[in-house]
């Protein structure tokens, strides 16, 4: 079964829209920031918001980036494996993933040659569940179970995220 936050946080009541931006010192391309794009669509598919690119790093509710060992937060990274991201309960929007782990963002994952070979995409619909208010789901199907094996995609939504969004938004 889903779960929330301590304290149910959420976007603010009347929010349409949030915007999400990268960190500009990490120089993605566009193949990464299309699986971004294509996570946020899973969620917006199910509930009252759209997102969008926004037009400076400064200005977007959400910041998404790559970072090694202590960034800056208190949450260091621990090199490959083990934590793969973190984001943090609304209305913080900080979205930061592990740049030590092997990600795949373009083929399939289950064939990838290195056997710590992590999907983008699947981290990032459960960490975009996370910032938008979703805690850990008991339920083994959902996007919000606490753990996914290397080398696994997993990128539908559940009905279990569904119900549990839909509280929210
Ligand atoms: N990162 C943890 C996670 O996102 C960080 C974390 C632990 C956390 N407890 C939390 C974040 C409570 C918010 C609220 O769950 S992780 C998975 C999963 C991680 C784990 O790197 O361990 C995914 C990141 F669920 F599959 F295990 C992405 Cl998909
Ligand atoms: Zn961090
Ligand atoms: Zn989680």
């Amino acid at each position: 079964h889903y779960s929330f936050f301590d304290g149910m946080p959420r976007w603010p009541e009347g929010t349409e829209e949030l915007t999400y931006a990268f960190d500009p010192d990490n120089g993605l391309d566009d193949t990464v920031k299309g699986v971004f794009s294509n996570a946020f669509k899973r969620w917006a598919e199910v509930t009252t918001i759209s997102f969008r690119e926004a037009s400076s790093y400064a200005v977007a509710d959400i910041r998404i980036g790559f970072y090694s060992g202590e960034h800056g937060d208190g949450e260091p990274f621990d090199g490959v494996l083990g934590t793969l991201a973190h984001a943090f309960s609304p209305t913080n929007g900080m979205f930061h993933l592990d740049q030590e782990e092997d990600w795949v963002a373009t083929g399939d994952v289950t064939q990838a040659s290195v056997s710590n070979a992590v999907d983008l995409e699947s981290v990032a619909v459960h960490e975009i569940g996370h910032l938008l208010g979703l805690g850990h789901s008991s339920v083994e199907e959902a996007i919000m179970y606490p753990t996914i094996s290397a080398k696994t995609r997993k990128v539908e939504l559940a009905d279990d995220d569904i119900k549990g969004i839909q509280v929210l938004y």
